[in-house]
């Protein structure tokens, strides 16, 4: 789309009038980065305000466009009142004070995915869900580029959904957090999905129903719904007026697993599409995951030959159950992602017998950790706890199942070694945010192999 096209959007959809609005950019991280870059191009005058000393991004914009007004170190009420706009990057809460008064005032709140959406006119996916959307959404990207389709996978995968605007590109994918749903309004996907719903982020939102509610937003607009049927709480979203989809492991479905004389098949209603052991990725939780992006592809128009191509070469990504070593017998598995409940129980589930020595822990984000208890008494012989909230996993599995207190996850790597068998696993998958001891979930993921590496 040309400039001209899109500031006539962001008027109409934004009442955001190039010579008039007031733009606040909120946060100067990656994202608050993207959207300075797609103001200026769009010649649209900003500020940007951070509430850390020294934001991610400071250099670069002060580099880059030094005339822009850049306030650090917290948030001046002033500068709020002075705006009638705001765009505020996902990883501040829009309960801040400063927000919450602004909006009070009527002050207008965007986010860089409605921006996205208001700038292109080529389909996008967005795919959300408490896990599964980074996998998803690579997947998907395999798919459509399995197929020659010019498509841009981000959003909270990494790159910034602004930095994928390009006239080439045919199709968006888009991976969107809560956090960057809550302050959306304007999306209008072709097509869209909530993967699943599990504890998360509890730290952020006051409720279940408020980070359901924020996850909801994915469907804002008339695209065709795709939805998990086994998911209680994802099947509440369907709209009467909407174009469904379903997929499930365990409830009737569009897209489901159908049994065979040759063996289990992901199928289309009565139609097989491709073997479950064809399948380049593993465990239970992926053939949900691959169904979903079938139903996604669908929609898009990606032929068949395409999407099972990619199911046969898609590998996964790092730091989900990726497979770290065989050490006389015994097995190392990073899944350093699985930063809340709903992933460690996928990735204990993945697994026969009981057999896994667990090392879990870290920055709990308010859940509940008496949710895991079902799974670990099923498959861990034992629990390696590391971590600020160690304690709590070790009070939830009340000594049903023997817990070691190591701290951290050097420890837990040695202890490990010292009391694994033949045949057993050990599963790094600690059901808990990174940053009590590490930058994030891959400097963790790392941490594990490389100690593991290291017994070799
Ligand atoms: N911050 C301040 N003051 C500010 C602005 C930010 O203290 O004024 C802090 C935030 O509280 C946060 C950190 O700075 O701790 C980064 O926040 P940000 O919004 O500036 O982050 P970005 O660099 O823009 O990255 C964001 C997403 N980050 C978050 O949602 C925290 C990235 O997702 C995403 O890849 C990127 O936009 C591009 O879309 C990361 C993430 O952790 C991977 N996501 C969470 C998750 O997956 O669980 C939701
Ligand atoms: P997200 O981007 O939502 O965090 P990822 O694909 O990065 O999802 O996977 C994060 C964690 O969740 C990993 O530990 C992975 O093994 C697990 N996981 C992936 N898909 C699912 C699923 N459908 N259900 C439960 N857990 C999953």
């Amino acid at each position: 789309m040309n400039n001209d096209a899109i500031l006539n959007r962001l008027k109409s959809q934004f009442s955001l009038d190039k010579a008039y609005a007031k733009v606040l950019v909120v946060g100067l991280g990656k994202t608050g980065m993207s959207v300075a870059y797609y103001f200026r191009q769009l010649g649209i005058k900003f500020a940007v305000v951070d509430s850390r000393d020294k934001p991610a991004l400071n250099d670069e914009l002060l580099e880059k466009m030094p005339d822009v007004p850049v306030f650090t170190g917290g948030f001046d009420e002033q500068l709020f009142e002075l705006a009638s706009h705001i765009v505020v990057s996902p990883g501040l809460s829009m309960q801040e004070p400063v927000i919450q008064q602004a909006l009070a005032r009527g002050v207008i709140a965007l986010s860089d995915i409605d921006l996205l959406a208001c700038s292109v006119n080529k389909p996008i996916v967005a795919i959300t869900g408490s896990n599964g959307k980074s996998t998803v959404t690579t997947l998907l990207g395999e798919m459509a580029k399995a197929d020659s389709v010019k498509v841009a996978t981000g959003g909270n995968l990494g790159t910034p959904a602004l930095d994928l605007i390009s006239d080439e590109i045919e199709l968006y994918i888009l991976e969107l957090s809560s956090f960057q749903l809550e302050r959306t309004t304007q999306l209008n996907a072709a097509v869209g999905t909530v993967l699943n719903i599990s504890e998360d982020h509890l730290d952020r939102y006051s409720s279940m129903d408020d980070y359901i509610t924020q996850k909801r937003n994915i469907f804002t607009g008339d695209g065709v719904m795709v939805i998990n049927a086994d998911d209680t709480e994802v099947m509440k979203m369907q709209e009467a007026s909407r174009e469904v989809i379903t997929f499930g492991l365990d409830h009737s479905a569009d897209y489901h697993i159908k049994q065979t004389e040759n063996g289990p098949f992901l199928a289309f209603k009565e139609k097989k599409i491709l073997a479950v052991n064809e399948l380049a990725i593993l465990g239970r939780h992926n053939q949900a995951n691959a169904l979903a992006a079938l139903a996604l592809a669908k929609v898009v128009k990606i032929s068949e030959k395409a999407m099972c191509d990619a199911l046969k070469h898609y590998k996964g990504l790092r730091h989900r159950m990726q497979f770290v070593a065989d050490i006389n017998g015994v097995r190392w598995v990073n899944d350093s992602k699985a930063t809340n409940i709903g992933a460690c129980i996928a990735a204990l589930q993945s697994f026969e017998g009981k057999k896994i020595i667990l090392i879990a822990g870290g920055d709990a984000k308010g859940a509940n950790m008496s949710e895991l208890l079902p799974s670990i008494i099923e498959k861990v012989q034992t629990i390696l706890v590391i971590g600020k909230d160690a304690d709590l996993i070790k009070q939830a599995v009340n000594d049903l199942v023997p817990v070691v207190e190591v701290g951290t996850l050097k420890k837990a790597v040695k202890k490990a070694k010292k009391i694994a068998d033949v045949g057993d696993i050990v599963l790094l998958s600690p059901a808990c945010a990174s940053i009590d001891q590490f930058e994030n979930y891959k400097e963790r993921g790392q941490c594990f192999a490389s100690e593991v590496k290291a017994l070799m």
